[in-house]
């Protein structure tokens, strides 16, 4: 792709203070210089101010890995977009598959979620993709076409939004699709794009593949046509292994 990649490490609910210093160890590992390539890490909520700050002044960025749709409010428990941004945060996954089948999050409460994340001037990184039986029936395409495109509107820019292309089988099981499925799933998705902000705009937006990438099937699935990076869950929470994956880039 023409955009630098960005490897983006979702720790899910992992991690205590004691991971800060897999933090500093991940700053000094990328102070060496990963060329082309952008990292991220998405803690949570409750690590997010202390990560950002751990990472103040290094190449690595911090974001949030879910925010509500409104601004402030007596929503128990919910973190808003602004608060992320306000840790000192510049990107914030949506829609994860964890949070649509766990929270019952579907198309139009994601897109909620993504125009807050923009109102609050983050960037949204918003998860689709399908599961085992769609694969199966032949429906991967259709599936996550209908998921991005509910999720586009005119304020989408190639600097606002990244698309995380996740499918569900492969989240956390070790299981890939082939290079192939990837490279044309992603062209698919950045096809659908482009109807509605047109291909110069959508040619900008950062497409990652999620889904067990690890140090040894990075290179591979990094090379595909219309990938521009990774969402890492498992192998983010070891510094070596979020490393080797951005180097693979
Ligand atoms: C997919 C991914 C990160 P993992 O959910 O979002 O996790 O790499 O563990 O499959």
């Amino acid at each position: 792709g023409q955009n630098p990649k960005l490897v983006a490490g979702n720790w899910k609910m992992n991690g205590t203070r004691s991971f800060l210093d897999m933090v500093a160890e991940l700053r000094v590992g990328a102070a060496g210089g990963i060329a082309d390539t952008d990292l991220l890490v998405c803690p949570p909520a409750t690590l997010l101010a202390a990560v950002a700050t751990a990472l103040e002044g290094s190449s690595i960025g911090a974001g949030g890995q879910d925010c509500h749709a409104k601004e402030s409010g007596a929503f128990t428990g919910d973190v808003s977009a602004e608060m992320i941004a306000d840790c000192g945060a510049t990107h914030v996954i949506v829609g994860h598959s964890e949070r649509r089948q766990y929270h019952g999050e579907d198309d139009a409460a994601v897109a909620a979620k993504m125009q807050a994340a923009h109102r609050a001037g983050l960037v949204a990184i918003a998860c689709v993709g399908e599961t085992q039986d769609q694969r199966e029936a032949g429906k991967a395409l259709d599936v996550v076409r209908k998921q991005v495109a509910a999720l586009l509107d005119d304020s989408v820019t190639g600097a606002n939004t990244c698309i995380a292309y996740e499918p569900v089988w492969a989240i956390g099981t070790g299981l890939t699709p082939t290079v192939a499925d990837v490279a044309e799933m992603h062209t698919a998705i950045r096809e659908t794009i482009a109807a509605t902000i047109g291909a110069d705009e959508a040619a900008q937006v950062r497409l990652l593949y999620g889904g067990s990438v690890k140090p040894a099937n990075a290179r591979e699935l990094m090379a595909a046509t219309d990938v521009d990076g990774a969402l890492v869950g498992g192998a983010s929470l070891v510094a070596a292994d979020f490393l080797a994956i951005a180097r693979a880039c």
